[in-house]
């Protein structure tokens, strides 16, 4: 949203009465535009292609609603991504904004971040947004950050989403094993999550979510998905050229060289406060680099593994995780800063990153080095999530 703009009424409240005459189906794929006659916001795709971002939702398809798990479950199934408006209450979505102010944003205390994998302290764009993504929320020490880490595991660990997460995955249950907190547009590089963690039982029955906690402006940098790149592109493999410890620059150019192979197609729904995007970790996606100033994205991600899967790293390792449960469904924490071992670490880390990535470096090229000694750890890939 724009800065100082305040947001008002329920998500209902702002539903389009009647804008698209047909209920959104899985069928229906023509373009949104051509049937409301209107012009969208134009942004441009990072394979340098323009491409339509709708800026209301009066503009784009009307998706689903809480109540419709079967069509949404097969909408997913066939499209990679769905996006089910409303699944968060907006008082809930507000909470968790007024945590993160009145906890995170004052904080001096280094924090994991999602860009680099490193701690440091928070950093701001020029419009006062969070521009270093906190990675793993869990894993807030809670002494500093407690009701900002409450607030958002409440909305993560939901009933309807562990309902629509199991539903998705095809699954009892489900477990929470990453989370992010995004504010300012931060560009994030196209990929397929599968490359950093999925599930070791089988690539792709990893589950993720895109949470808008405000109506996110088309300039903003919108989060977008390639429709059907689940079944159309093959899983990109984190090993050989693309490594993640010596290939990760690779990577992002291959996947760049897949869209344009495939001539995928970028989609970036309208995301209002409360809507949730889910995707499977094969979908391609990522997200708009900023076409306009003054416009944050508040928003929270999280993936989900079936609860009895272990996690696959890298394709690489097994990582085992402690979990902890919100609402009857299991948190794993990796980092966890309640533990005074970690917090140490956390200090080192924060006090001397230039060894501690050093280090980490090191490391990763030493675990993908043991992986071309052993027999592959690779699971392989369930097109049907
Ligand atoms: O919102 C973004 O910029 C990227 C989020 C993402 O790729 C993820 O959570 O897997
Ligand atoms: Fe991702």
């Amino acid at each position: 949203m724009k800065r100082l703009q305040s947001c008002s009424g329920s998500v209902q409240d702002r539903l389009p009465s009647g804008a698209i005459a047909t209920r959104e189906g899985e069928d229906d794929d023509s373009p949104v535009d051509k049937r409301l006659g209107r012009a969208f916001m134009k942004v441009m795709t990072p394979i340098d292609t323009e491409v339509d971002v709708p800026n209301s939702l009066a503009e784009d398809r009307h998706y689903f609603r809480s109540t419709d798990l079967g069509e949404a479950v097969r909408y997913y199934r066939r499209n990679g991504y769905v996006v089910i408006r409303g699944l968060l209450p907006p008082e809930l979505c507000d909470a968790i904004r007024a945590a993160y102010r009145a906890e995170v944003q004052p904080s001096q205390t280094p924090i994991l971040r999602q860009k680099n994998m490193r701690y440091e302290r928070n950093s701001f764009d020029k419009d006062g947004f969070l521009d270093n993504p906190i990675f793993n929320v869990q894993d807030l020490e809670t002494r500093r950050f407690g009701q900002f880490k409450r607030n958002a595991l409440l909305g993560l660990a939901q009933k309807d989403v562990a309902q629509f997460t199991a539903a998705l995955a095809g699954v009892g249950a489900t477990k929470l094993i990453q989370s992010m907190f995004f504010e300012a547009p931060v560009g994030t590089w196209a990929h397929q999550d599968s490359y950093y963690q999925d599930s070791a039982a089988g690539l792709g029955r990893c589950v993720a979510g895109w949470y808008a906690l405000e109506d996110v402006d088309a300039n903003a940098g919108r989060f977008y998905v390639c429709p059907r790149s689940h079944h159309i592109v093959p899983v990109l493999r984190n090993a050989g050229e693309l490594d993640f410890a010596t290939g990760h620059n690779r990577y992002r150019k291959a996947v760049l060289e897949t869209i344009r192979h495939f001539n995928l197609e970028f989609r970036a729904p309208y995301m209002a406060k409360g809507d949730v995007l889910f995707w499977s970790s094969l979908t391609v996606h990522g997200s708009f680099a900023p076409s306009g100033s003054g416009v944050s994205r508040a928003s929270l991600t999280a993936h989900y593994l079936p609860a009895e899967d272990e996690m696959l790293q890298f394709h690489t390792r097994i990582r085992r995780q402690k979990t902890t449960l919100v609402n009857g469904m299991p948190v794993a924490q990796l980092h966890d800063q309640d533990r005074l071992r970690n917090r140490l670490l956390r200090d080192l880390a924060a006090h001397a990153p230039g060894p501690y990535a050093a280090a980490r470096k090191l490391a990763m090229q030493g675990l993908f080095l043991a992986g071309k000694l052993r027999p592959s750890r690779q699971a392989a890939s369930t097109l049907s999530p």
